[in-house]
């Protein structure tokens, strides 16, 4: 096969892999995203990365950055700043810790895999995120690294979340949840998000963002709608079918936001990002 055949093989299967949420997260794709950019570095490449999923501003950054930064400098980010992410991680985890998570983010395995390697002893409550089950994933990479995770559907989000005062119980004591954008006034990640911080709110659990500042945007964010057939493949055709990927979490839900700036509050974190 001619070198640019497979060149173009390669850009098409990874523009795939992301749409196909093979590649998935805010972080994965970004990067993934830059390799394939840097094979055919064009407006056109950067409009069909983007529009691969398109609730991605960190995809969108790095591409931005691409023609003024060295490669060698964009992959290093990814990696620093999850180092960083790390350090303020095992800092905030206490032992005996419950801590709810929900999808899959790198930003949030990564952590508390460093955390947990560096001795700290916490137990996970994981939701499995419907339709795609990313949830699986994160519980499967916990897990591996031995930690002891609890698994729940969607539909238990309160059960997980919630304290069970009448049994002197307590579930999750503290929630972390990646990004896929930051925004002024608050963050978009994976659907079921913002049920999570209304609860943990009403509960007076801490909720925090693990995030890449890189994921931050002035822009306006579309949230991304997925196929129909996700939720329900042959569904009678009279019946109509919503799947929206992401929401909105407004930032008075969020009492940290942990970043390569560290653990700050979400307005000190845009004061900071602004600057
Ligand atoms: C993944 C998701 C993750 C963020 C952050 O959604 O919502 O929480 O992307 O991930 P999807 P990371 O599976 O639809 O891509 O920390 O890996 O950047």
């Amino acid at each position: 096969m001619a070198n640019s055949a497979k060149k173009e093989k390669l850009f098409d299967k990874i523009l795939r892999d992301i749409e196909e949420v093979k590649i998935q997260g805010a972080r994965n794709i970004a990067k993934a995203a830059l390799k394939a950019y840097l094979i055919f570095p064009s407006k056109d490449s950067r409009e069909r990365l983007v529009s691969a999923r398109p609730t991605e501003p960190m995809l969108q950054n790095i591409l931005d950055k691409a023609p003024k930064f060295s490669n060698k400098k964009l992959f290093a980010h990814f990696d620093i700043a999850q180092g960083r992410i790390n350090n303020s991680v095992f800092k905030i985890i206490k032992n005996g810790d419950k801590i709810f998570t929900h999808c899959h983010s790198t930003n949030v395995v990564n952590s508390l895999i460093f955390s947990k390697k560096k001795g700290k002893r916490f137990q996970i409550y994981n939701t499995e995120t419907r339709p795609l089950f990313q949830g699986r994933k994160t519980s499967k990479e916990l897990s591996k690294a031995g930690i002891r995770v609890t698994q729940f559907v969607d539909s238990a989000f309160a059960t997980a979340i919630e304290k069970d005062s009448k049994n002197d119980k307590i579930f999750a004591n503290k929630v972390f949840i990646g990004a896929d954008a930051l925004l002024k006034e608050g963050i978009i990640n994976k659907i079921g998000s913002k049920i999570i911080a209304e609860l943990a709110f009403y509960h007076k659990i801490p909720f925090y963002v693990v995030a890449d500042s890189w994921k931050y945007t002035n822009k306006k964010i579309p949230i991304e709608q997925r196929k129909i057939n996700e939720v329900w493949n042959k569904a009678p055709k009279n019946i109509k079918i919503k799947n929206p990927a992401f929401e909105f979490v407004p930032k008075k839900y969020i009492t940290k936001i942990i970043s390569e700036y560290g653990t700050l509050s979400y307005s000190d974190f845009v004061k900071k990002i602004k600057k």
